[in-house]
């Protein structure tokens, strides 16, 4: 790591726990030290020692059309001039709904808050309120943000810190948080049978990527949505990962299933803190004011942060971008197999649209289990060595990559140059 970089984190350590912000930054799952950013545009990132990066995190999703796109800076500088904040309603709130509706068929009322957690924390607290049941199901691997009852079994940062059900959560907080393996549709009709007329929901993602990237086998989303309906429970998509990004319908629109309930964040906001969750008008309108259910935000549909998500979601319904990311995924895909062919090494890539993982396995991942007999020693040297070649990976084997409208195919082809030449290697 730069000299930059390492008095920054030496100073941030001091100030803020384990030196971050959110766990994951803080590569302790690959070891070493995080650089610190100086700035990104586009498909790169420089650190604050002058080091350029092609980015394949893209600030865990938001970027889909890479950083600091001018259409969404520009939307941020007019509306920083009419004010920073109200707390009032504002025109663009009704906007931003109105964007999420017409790319999602299935939300006919939505709610804007400050983060995916917190979408993903009302959407559960509004299924137990429309069908007052106390029962959640969730499936292991899957992370929902940090809310209390879902911090049990999660993915990403709770998983790479090897805390995944977390300290500081009393076990009456997720006494009714039923956990269950992804693809397993025997274990959900056991789970509803012991759980009769208990169960207000389940919550997925629709494609997994908070445990590397899996995906549902087919008929498995289906039969989440027949069971639930069956059930009187809510099928509840948590898409802040996936949705505007496998499809600009998200998971749902690429898998034909509708749900009762989804989640947005990250892209929504355009790289501003924005969550959303939404669906079905008559369980929607369980919310306060209307409804017994509270939900709140002093900072939601804040007019910075949606002009930023109006701006990226007009950009994304205006061009082809889907289309150019699938073209480009398939490209990034391909190459990363023939590396991992010339060096001999077991390589598995599982993928949707611009959103994929690689696991150093030689066996098919389906499911969180799976995924953790992948080879994590051999992930962190990857990680490091592709980082070295100026190539930025999420610092955890279980996260996703991710591309951008901004990455072109040059930048794909130094990808895998860089991974051709770290595989021989590992
Ligand atoms: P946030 O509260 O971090 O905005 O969203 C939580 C969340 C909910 N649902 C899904 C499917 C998610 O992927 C996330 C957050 N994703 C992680 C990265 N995989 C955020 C990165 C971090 O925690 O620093």
């Amino acid at each position: 790591m730069g000299n930059k970089s390492e008095e920054l984190f030496e100073q941030a350590l001091k100030h803020i726990p384990g030196g971050v912000n959110s766990p994951v930054r803080a590569f302790r799952g690959v070891g070493g030290q995080p650089f610190f950013a100086e700035r990104a545009q586009g498909a790169h990132v420089w650190d604050v020692d002058g080091k350029k990066y092609i980015d394949y995190v893209g600030t865990w999703g938001p970027a889909i059309l890479g950083h600091a796109p001018k259409v969404i800076i520009e939307a941020v500088k007019n509306a920083a001039d009419q004010g920073a904040s109200f707390g009032i309603p504002s025109e663009p709130e009704i906007r931003m709904a109105q964007l999420v509706k017409e790319c999602v068929p299935s939300v006919e009322k939505v709610r804007m808050v400050n983060s995916g957690t917190e979408a993903c924390m009302s959407a559960i607290r509004v299924a137990r309120g429309f069908t007052d049941r106390p029962k959640i199901i969730k499936f292991d691997g899957c992370y929902h943000g940090h809310a209390d009852s879902l911090l049990v079994k999660a993915g990403s940062g709770a998983l790479t810190c090897g805390n995944p059900d977390s300290g500081g959560v009393p076990s009456e907080f997720t006494a009714h948080t039923v956990v269950l393996p992804f693809n397993d549709p025997d274990a959900v009709e056991q789970a509803f049978a012991a759980n009769k007329d208990q169960v207000a929901g389940i919550i997925l993602e629709p494609v997994p990527g908070n445990a590397g990237v899996y995906l549902p086998k087919a008929g498995y989303l289906e039969f989440l949505r027949e069971i639930t309906a069956a059930n009187g429970s809510l099928l509840i998509f948590d898409e802040v990962m996936t949705g505007f990004r496998v499809s600009l319908a998200g998971a749902q629109g690429k898998f034909g299933i509708k749900p009762d309930l989804s989640c947005f964040g990250k892209i929504i906001g355009g790289g501003l803190p924005v969550g959303a969750f939404g669906g079905r008008a008559e369980i929607m309108d369980v919310l306060a004011p209307d409804g017994p259910v509270y939900q709140a935000g002093t900072l939601s549909g804040n007019p910075l942060a949606m002009a930023a998500g109006i701006a990226a979601l007009e950009e994304l319904r205006s061009g082809e971008v889907h289309a150019l990311l699938e073209t480009m995924g398939a490209r990034l895909e391909e190459g990363l197999n023939a590396a991992a062919e010339k060096s001999g090494l077991p390589l598995v890539t599982q993928r949707a649209g611009s959103m994929s993982c690689l696991f150093f396995t030689d066996q098919p991942v389906h499911n969180l289990a799976d995924a953790m007999k992948a080879d994590r020693e051999r992930f962190k040297k990857y990680f490091h060595g592709m980082l070295a070649e100026g190539v930025y990976l999420a610092p955890s084997a279980f996260e996703a990559a991710f591309l951008s409208a901004a990455h072109t195919p040059a930048d794909i082809d130094l990808t895998i140059e860089a991974a051709e030449k770290v595989m021989k290697n590992l």
